[in-house]
Order: structure tokens, then C-alpha cells, then sequence
């Protein structure tokens, strides 16, 4: 996650009520004041304009140095020279529109009780660049429950469709987060949509409903086409796309030529890492040098299912479920990585402090919905293609917390994404930071 703030300029729009001042002064002048005090109302009015001037430069470099801007900010300063000459005061304002994707400072200087205010608009230029955060390809709903449990997390969060937020929710990098960037949506397919096995030929789905049936293929006289690409309980006679999740992992990614570890992963059917049924684990069912499980059916995981208390060398493994998959407590140590993939829904609860979180770092992606509950602390990237909710229900002090931070390895290295994260999940995504959903509206950090 990087939030690099391009700072450049343009023009400076400088809307100053310095000359409707000046004019101001001039009148109070006809009514009678000497030449000695129009000449110190002016210095001083030139001078405030200098010193509003400073405030807003003052603004600017306060907003340009965070991570996450808060509006309406108010900085009082003083402008001193360097042989300690007090020149002035200034007060200074940060204030957005959002109609217009933009923001303004309003500093007023004041010399000897004499004011000149200074308005320069800014816009937003921020790229971030990274792994999703928080994201959804159907709606997002965070409910931080109370003081007692908010959610705190990285953003920004990004879904497709609509973010809404309820209750006590901090996002980081994303205060402006209810915004529509193209997120990808991940696929299985590594070839045509059913083509399961990539080989070229295909029943084609006559009636578009997302299903080719054996029915239909017969109708095309695609018998042998269905039933090689039928991979998926042939007995459910129909491709669709479960047929090509699990045609993926069990005979596209276990093939050593298309994993980072150059080896076969044991989980095609029959394979030491490949399960059928239900399955729960905790910790110290799976061996450490397992790098991924697949499982047909549910998965339900208390903490972990490897070793994860002791020493040794970092853990990293991906554990996929063709149906729901649910974690009680997620934990791990430092430099592990955790990644859970579903077909189904995905699940975690938790709470803060309770054998310490995930230490490590944990990806989650779920074809279905995905529910946070409770609290806990987590380095996490999660994308749910279906609705994402994180709701701390509990209101018990401290530990119904939600605390979310990214994932800590720098994903632009591919070596460094999880093996077993879909095709196009948003591991490495880089756009501007819009203050309002409007991508119509190019971003601008900087004076315009
Ligand atoms: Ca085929
Ligand atoms: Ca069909």
C-alpha cells in the first residue's frame, strides 16, 4: 500500500479580498484620516495578504504530509521573520467541495487589526497502489456497533457497487472511500468459458443462462466436448462456473508448471491435499511444508490449521473450499500468510487480544458474501465478489474492536502474492483518489 502524494502545480488561483479591501481602505480614507495613516493601512493590509498568504502555504503543507486528510481543519499561527519580528497572525481553514472534486483554503492574515483574506483552491492527486484493501464486487456494509466497538482499518475501501457506513467506522486512506474504482472480477477460466480444459472445443450455452446442460450439448452434437470439460461431479451433468473453480485448482494450478513452487500441490482428486467432505482444522492438523489443501465441500478452521505458536521459518498457505468457509479466530505469527479462498460465503469472528490476531497476514477471497463479526486484529487483503459486511455486533470494552491493517509484503512482487488468489483478484491496483464518485472528474493533488 503506497499513498504517494504527486505534488505539482498549475496555476494559483489566488481569489484574494485583498483589492476589495484596498478599495475599502481608500473610502475609509476620503472620510478624513491623514496621509501618514493611509500609508500604515496599506503596508499593514499588504502585509496581511503576505501573512494569509503564509497561512495558506502552512495549510497546504499540513494536508500534503498526511496520510489522510481531515477537513475543516483550523491552524491559528503566527508569522514571525527570522530576526523575531512578529508580522502577524493568520488563521487558516481547509474546506472541501465535494461537488466539484476539489477543496479550498481560506487564511485570513491580520496586521495591526487589519485583515486581507486569501481563497486558493486545491484538488486531489493521490495514486494509491497496492492490494485491495477492503473491497466488493456487491455491496459493502461496515458497522462499527460502538465506542466500545468500532472499526478502525485500512482503506480505502472499494467495491463495485454501493459503501455503507454505520456507527463508529475510522477507515485510514480512505475517508473518502465511497467511490466506484473498476475492481476486477476475478475468474477461474484460464481459457474460453466452458472450456474447462482449455482444449479448444466447447458446448456453446444456447439459452445464456451461465450453464451449459448436457441437453443442450447433445442439441449441438457435443457429447464428447461436455463430457471433457464435465469435470466438476459429472453427475451433476452441467458446466458452469463451480465446474471451472474447481477445474482451476485441482488440475491448472496443481500443475508444477503453473505454480510459483514448480511443483505438483497434491491437489487433484486422490492427492494427499485434496479432500472430500466437510472438513475442520486447528492448529497442528496440517504439516508446515503444506503450501495448499483443497477441499470439496465446507470448511470450518479454529485459529489455524498449522503450527503457529512456536519458532521455525515463516508459514505461507492457501487452503480452498468449494463451499462455505469459516474461521474462528484467525492467528498466526509474524511473517506468516494465511490465504482462504471460497466458492461458497466466507466467515471469521473473533476478538481483539484472544491469542493475538493474525500477526501475519491473511488473504481472503470468497466467490460468495463475506461476513467479519465481532472484533479481532488482522493484517488482511479480503475481496468479496457477492456483499462484504463487517459488523463488531458486541459492544464488550475493548475486544469487540475490528481492527484491519494491509497485508505487510509488498505485492508488486509477484513472488510475494499468495499462490491459490483467483485470476485478476486485485493483488497490485493503482488509481486517483476521488473525494466524490465521480470518475468523470480527474483527481488533482495539487493548486489549480
Ligand atoms: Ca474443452
Ligand atoms: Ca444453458
Amino acid at each position: 500500500m503506497r499513498m504517494a502524494a504527486r505534488k505539482g502545480f498549475i496555476i494559483i488561483i489566488v481569489v484574494a479580498s485583498l483589492a476589495v479591501l484596498m478599495l475599502m481602505a481608500w473610502a475609509i480614507i476620503d472620510f478624513g484620516c491623514g496621509e501618514i495613516l493611509n500609508t500604515k493601512m496599506r503596508s499593514d493590509l499588504v502585509s496581511a495578504y503576505y501573512v494569509a498568504g503564509s497561512g495558506a502555504e502552512y495549510m497546504y503543507a499540513q494536508l500534503a504530509t498526511q496520510d489522510a486528510v481531515y477537513w475543516n481543519p483550523t491552524f491559528n499561527g503566527t508569522l514571525i521573520t527570522p530576526d523575531n519580528v512578529v508580522l502577524g497572525t493568520y488563521t487558516a481553514t481547509a474546506i472541501p467541495n465535494f461537488a466539484t472534486n476539489t477543496f479550498y483554503i481560506v487564511a485570513t492574515g491580520v496586521v495591526n487589526t487589519h485583515r486581507a483574506t486569501v481563497v486558493v483552491s486545491y484538488g486531489f492527486l493521490e495514486n494509491y497502489h497496492g492490494p485491495v484493501s477492503v473491497g466488493s464486487g456487491g455491496p459493502m456494509v461496515l458497522t462499527g456497533a460502538s465506542q466500545a466497538a468500532q472499526i478502525k482499518m485500512d482503506g480505502p475501501a472499494m467495491s463495485n457497487s454501493t459503501i455503507t457506513s454505520n456507527g463508529d467506522v475510522n477507515i485510514s486512506n480512505g475517508s473518502f472511500s465511497n467511490i466506484v474504482p473498476p475492481l476486477p472480477t476475478p475468474t477461474f477460466w484460464t481459457g474460453q468459458k466452458f472450456d474447462t480444459n482449455n482444449d479448444g472445443s466447447f458446448a456453446v450455452d444456447t439459452n445464456s443462462d451461465g450453464v451449459v446442460t448436457r441437453a443442450e450439448a447433445l442439441a449441438q452434437g457435443k457429447e464428447a466436448a461436455f463430457d471433457a470439460d464435465n469435470v466438476y461431479q459429472p453427475s451433476r451433468n452441467q458446466i458452469d462456473d463451480k465446474t471451472a473453480f474447481y477445474h482451476y485448482y485441482t488440475t491448472y494450478l496443481n500443475d508444477p508448471a503453473n505454480n510459483k513452487y514448480h511443483q505438483d500441490l497434491g491437489i487433484t482428486p486422490g492427492g494427499s491435499y485434496h479432500y472430500t467432505g466437510n472438513q475442520s482444522f486447528k492448529p497442528g492438523d496440517i504439516p508446515a511444508n503444506v503450501h495448499i489443501i483443497f477441499v470439496d465441500g465446507n470448511v470450518t478452521i479454529d485459529q489455524n490449521d498449522q503450527e503457529w505458536k512456536g519458532g521455525g521459518t515463516a508459514l505461507a498457505h492457501t487452503i480452498i473450499a468449494t463451499g462455505t468457509l469459516s474461521i474462528t479466530q484467525p492467528t498466526n505469527r509474524p511473517g506468516d500468510m494465511l490465504t482462504l479462498v471460497s466458492y461458497g460465503d466466507f466467515y471469521s469472528t473473533g476478538q481483539m487480544g484472544n491469542q493475538g490476531g493474525t500477526i501475519g497476514d491473511m488473504a481472503v477471497y470468497t466467490n460468495g458474501n463475506a461476513t467479519l463479526e465481532h472484533g479481532g486484529k488482522m493484517h488482511l487483503s479480503i475481496y468479496a465478489l457477492g456483499t462484504l459486511t463487517i459488523d463488531t455486533i458486541g459492544t464488550e470494552q475493548g475486544k469487540d474492536h475490528r481492527m484491519l491493517t494491509l497485508v505487510t509484503p509488498d505485492w508488486t512482487d509477484p513472488n510475494n502474492i499468495p499462490v491459490g488468489l483467483p485470476l485478476q483478484y486485485p493483488a497490485y491496483i493503482s488509481y486517483g483518489f476521488l473525494i466524490k464518485s465521480d470518475s468523470s472528474q480527474k483527481p488533482r493533488w495539487q493548486r489549480i
